[in-house]
């Protein structure tokens, strides 16, 4: 018999109760960088998720690019995570943190000391950050230039990966950690040729521009054990203005290098985030990634993502995905396994109140009585 959404299912060290994952939102409710009691109330109203991936956290200041994104560096940041970690666990859910560095989607305002951002090569993003003033107005500002980051600060960044997703399992007590390295951050602006123009080790072919990816997952590894690990991608995003002018043999090597790392799942966004599932002029086969990854001994859960419906996602775990994140349905629908299962009406997700604020359009969404 073939598996269902509800059915349960291991992902490395995880035991998660269904397919269903709730996939990592950006909030901007965390001033200072430290998650408030709220948030643990946020994550805990869905914790029947089958797995809970948190929004996006810095692993250090450099590593911010928008307003009251959450850390993963400082004591009061983990004390605000363990809150939350306690508050999910109590109520019986799984949840992992992702970690992120925005490498050149920052702006000056945001960085030590307000210098700029870094990146592989000195090339901006034609992109938008998120920015709140000191009387709490949010706004959308285009991101800063960046500098290109030294050879020798490379070591830094895999060291600080690895840092965290220590804080992150031993300190916080999260089930395990996600690498982000999709929608046009530092990891994905190492990958693609729109972005990297280096001419060292880590820039000119796929092997160089997989080359940072693949340190900081085997450091992470390394520092919590591959079963923890998870890695987030997405090959054709147009997100952040990245773009790379031949995904499929990049991702293709990308994933056959991480397959014997023994992670306990690969999160793969297909199309634009947020947006189509195909993107014009970028046309991506992701059973055959799939394929590249099982060849290589990947014996992580398959996690897809973008758009699913209850209808899709049934289909794509008959099909053999493993699991099946949900992003904007799980804002609006904390119970939303409970809805799915029931094939129960979805509350509608309100825009106005994506980024920054308080509990409205946070917490106070409604369950089924
Ligand atoms: C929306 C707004 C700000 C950041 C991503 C972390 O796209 C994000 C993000 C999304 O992965």
């Amino acid at each position: 018999m073939s598996s269902s959404l509800f059915d349960p299912v291991q992902a490395g060290d995880l035991q998660l109760a269904n397919r269903i994952v709730m996939a990592p939102l950006t909030r901007n409710r965390s001033p200072n960088a430290v998650p408030k009691p709220i948030t643990a109330t946020y994550y805990a109203q869905r914790a029947t998720a089958g797995l809970l991936i948190t929004e996006a956290t810095a692993i250090s200041h450099q590593g911010q690019g928008y307003a009251d994104v959450p850390g993963l560096y400082g004591t009061e940041q983990l004390d605000g995570w363990k809150r939350v970690t306690q508050a999910v666990h109590e109520a019986g859910g799984k949840i992992v943190t992702q970690l992120w560095h925005v490498g050149r989607v920052s702006h000056d305002s945001l960085q030590p000391d307000g210098r700029p951002p870094v990146a592989p090569s000195a090339i901006a993003a034609k992109t938008k950050t998120y920015l709140i003033d000191a009387q709490g107005n949010g706004s959308f500002a285009p991101t800063s230039t960046p500098r290109a980051l030294d050879l020798e600060e490379l070591p830094g960044i895999v060291h600080t990966f690895a840092a965290a997703a220590r804080n992150a399992v031993e300190t916080c007590g999260f089930d395990g950690v996600e690498i982000h390295a999709a929608n046009g951050y530092l990891l994905d602006q190492f990958l693609k040729d729109g972005a990297n123009q280096r001419t060292d080790d880590y820039g000119g072919s796929i092997e160089n521009r997989a080359r940072l990816l693949l340190e900081c997952t085997r450091a992470v590894v390394d520092a919590v054990g591959g079963g923890k690990v998870g890695i987030r991608l997405s090959p054709v995003t147009p997100a952040n203005d990245i773009v790379d002018s031949d995904p499929q043999p990049l991702f293709d090597h990308v994933v056959r290098q991480l397959g014997p790392l023994g992670l306990a799942y690969v999160h793969v966004i297909e199309g634009a985030t947020g947006g189509p599932r195909e993107v014009e002029g970028r046309p991506f086969d992701y059973e055959a990634l799939k394929k590249a990854y099982r060849e290589a001994g990947g014996k992580g859960a398959w996690m897809v993502n973008n758009g699913y419906t209850r209808e899709l996602a049934e289909e794509a775990v008959k099909k053999g995905a493993d699991l099946v994140a949900f992003g904007r349905p799980y804002i609006a629908n904390p119970d939303l396994v409970r809805r799915l299962k029931e094939n129960a009406p979805l509350n509608t997700p309100d825009t106005k109140t994506f980024y920054g604020g308080g509990e409205k359009g946070y917490t106070d969404y409604p369950t089924l009585s």
